[in-house]
């Protein structure tokens, strides 16, 4: 091969296979089902698409397109008018889903509130004509900076049904990133709250969003609009600051939804490049609402029966995709819960899951290490036995910690759907489908219906079974991005640029390393940026993390590599141990030796650093690229504003 890709060097063999009585009642009941239904796909993926929206959504008027596609820019469903607020709400009121329950909320100091589809109709019919009245018309882009509360999700609606543009920004985010994502998008009306509740203390939004405007910073926002959600004590600016009740209380119910084009902007959601100022993601109507609703509907084998629990945040993009459309596109009950684990109450997950008898549960990597250190004990003591599917998303999950999910919280009886997808795709890519793909603890599996996903080298060529490479996605399908907000040249270069077009034929780059086995399934092993360069071998994180992981001592584990001058690069890992285990040169050897039996000489640490914490992003990924500039005693360089802790890397230094 001509291009250095990556090497893969851990094997995993244990596969699960669906239970009988499963996938008896699935959706999609077998492998060769779904074979039927992705080779079909792939034979005509628009004629695929172009059939299922027919018969998923609700059009005013149908498309005369169905793809247009001038790379690297699609059009999904050209010409047709759609409403995604009105495929979510409306569309069911004609149904016995018009009294079910729609969105079910737990805040975290123990308030809950359920809304049927009628009831969420109303409210987001009455916050539509209070997004008028305050002169938010079609295409102007509406701020959201919120606690986790429904109306979080009725503000998202309220936008779509009128066709405003709204740009999430997550409530952890500091006062100067909530500014620039705002001035970024010049956006006319902030929705915020007075403030949230997190880990058993306020989080004051209202306070962060005057510092944001503070001195007229952001001269578009005309508006801030004000939930009540935990009664501290505000400044309302006379004139510019409203409250979301005084007007909600007057505002009509009767407002129909505005028939948009197909590809009118829905949202824009800003993800953070390693370096430079975040980008911000586009996406459009049509095609996004037809994917998130299909991908809802077969990944978690959706039934009207179902309570489905997605633990995101409705700042990240899992929070969009399927804690408000995509369930809600389907009719589903979703369930929305202000709390994470926190002193006061480590298991409160489990807790939740019991009192709502949850049957989809879907969670993070980051949140399974946790609930492992926190030990069984906490998700013993209720009872889980109401699920039936288990999901992932958002970093590589290491083969053990699979196994402990599997074990602990599915009992043994649930498949785990490992979806892999970014902010960019706008849904799953690749993922098992519950009542059909065997699964392999730490594998996606294989790509949804429709996506013809491979891993190639750096000129594009497919590489042999078992051969890391570049993972890339080969043909348009609906939800994908259509532009970085205000830059088009860097949507250009930052996705179609890195792997050359091949016979004039572009594919989209997505930033991960990943391989392929010999039954076709996908290995995610992890940013390409992460890799690591050990005497020309190139190395992904992953799987040396896996590795350490599997060792009973350890709890997380991020690898970095450290410039060294007879390598070029060697390994550093860092380490959180489980409760019961202390740091020490002994143990330094045992893992070593470990990685070494688990995969070679080659992936040997040269250097392990226990450690109480590591550095994440505030969805909970591991920010590898500061680890790096720790090991090699560097200063810190690009953008930290994503980091959840900064006095993480203070500790880590000390520890050095
Ligand atoms: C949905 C979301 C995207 C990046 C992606 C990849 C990592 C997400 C994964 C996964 C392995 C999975 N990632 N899911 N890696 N297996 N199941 O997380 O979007 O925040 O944009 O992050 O997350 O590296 O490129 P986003």
């Amino acid at each position: 091969m001509s291009q250095p890709t990556i090497e893969s060097i851990l094997q995993e063999k244990r596969t699960f296979s669906p239970n009988a009585e499963f996938s008896r009642d699935a959706r999609i009941q077998s492998i060769e089902e779904y074979q039927k239904i992705y080779d079909r796909a792939a034979a005509d993926p628009a004629a695929f698409w172009a059939e299922l929206a027919e018969r998923e959504l609700h059009w005013f008027e149908k498309w005369d397109t169905i793809l247009d596609w001038q790379p690297p820019v699609a059009k999904w469903f050209v010409g047709g008018k759609i409403n995604i607020s009105y495929n979510c709400l409306d569309r069911h009121l004609t149904t016995w889903r018009k009294n079910k329950a729609a969105l079910i909320w737990e805040g975290e100091p123990g308030d809950s509130r359920t809304l049927t589809y009628a009831q969420l109709h109303r409210e987001v019919c009455q916050m539509a004509n209070v997004l008028k009245q305050l002169g938010v018309t079609k295409g102007d882009r509406v701020g959201l900076y919120m606690p986790m509360i429904p109306e979080a999700a009725i503000a998202m609606l309220a936008c779509a049904r009128i066709g405003a543009v709204h740009s999430v920004v997550f409530g952890g985010f500091s006062a100067e990133a909530l500014r620039d994502r705002l001035s970024d998008g010049e956006a006319k009306l902030v929705i915020t709250a007075d403030g949230g509740y997190r880990k058993d203390a306020i989080v004051s939004l209202k306070a962060q969003v005057d510092k944001a405007l503070a001195n007229d910073a952001v001269p578009s926002v005309t508006n801030v609009l004000v939930v009540k959600r935990t009664g501290e004590a505000i400044d309302m600016e006379s004139g510019r600051d409203r409250w979301w009740h005084d007007l909600q209380q007057t505002a009509s119910a009767d407002c129909p939804a505005e028939p948009m084009d197909s590809e009118d902007m829905l949202f824009i959601l800003y993800t953070s490049g390693s370096t430079g100022k975040p980008k911000g993601v586009v996406h459009t109507t049509g095609g996004y609402n037809l994917y998130t609703h299909m991908t809802t509907q077969w990944t978690f084998d959706l039934k009207d029966t179902d309570v489905y629990w997605c633990t995101a945040d409705v700042g990240w993009i899992t929070g969009h995709s399927y804690i408000v459309y995509g369930p809600l596109s389907n009719g589903a009950t979703s369930l929305m819960y202000e709390g994470v684990p926190r002193p006061s109450n480590p298991g409160c997950f489990w807790d939740v899951v019991e009192k709502y008898g949850v049957t989809i549960f879907y969670t993070a990597p980051t949140a399974i290490r946790a609930f492992i250190k926190m030990g069984e004990a906490l998700p013993k003591a209720r009872d889980l036995s109401s699920l039936r599917i288990l999901g992932t998303v958002g970093e590589p999950i290491n083969p053990e910690a699979w196994m402990w999910y599997h074990q602990v919280i599915g009992g043994e009886r649930c498949p785990i759907v490992d979806t892999w997808w970014q902010t960019e795709t706008g849904g799953f890519m690749l993922t098992p489908l519950p009542g059909a793909t065997p699964t392999k603890p730490g594998s996606a599996t294989l790509p949804f219906p429709g996506i013809i996903a491979d891993v190639v080298d750096l000129d594009g060529n497919s590489v042999g079974d078992n051969e890391g490479g570049y993972l890339v996605v080969k043909h348009p399908w609906p939800s994908m991005m259509r532009t970085v907000y205000g830059d088009f040249d860097r949507f250009r270069r930052s996705y179609w640029e890195h792997i050359p077009p091949k016979d004039g034929k572009y594919v989209y780059f997505a930033g991960d390393g990943a391989r392929r086995d010999e039954d076709g399934y996908f290995w995610v092993m992890g940013r390409v940026d992460d890799v690591i360069s050990v005497s020309g071998h190139r190395l992904g994180t992953m799987e040396i993390e896996s590795a350490l992981v599997s060792h009973p001592a350890v709890a997380e584990a991020a690898v970095v590599g450290k410039p060294d001058d007879l390598k070029g690069e060697s390994v550093v890992a860092f380490i959180i141990l489980e409760s019961n285990y202390t740091a020490g040169e002994e143990l330094e050897k045992t893992l070593k030796q470990h990685v070494v039996s688990e995969i070679g000489a080659i992936a040997r640490p040269g250097d392990i650093r226990f450690s109480d914490d590591l550095p994440k992003t505030r969805s909970g990924k591991i920010m590898r690229r500061l680890l790096r500039n720790l090991a090699a005693g560097e200063e810190i360089t690009g953008d930290t504003s994503t980091l959840q802790d900064r006095s993480v890397l203070d500790k880590l230094r000390e520890g050095a």
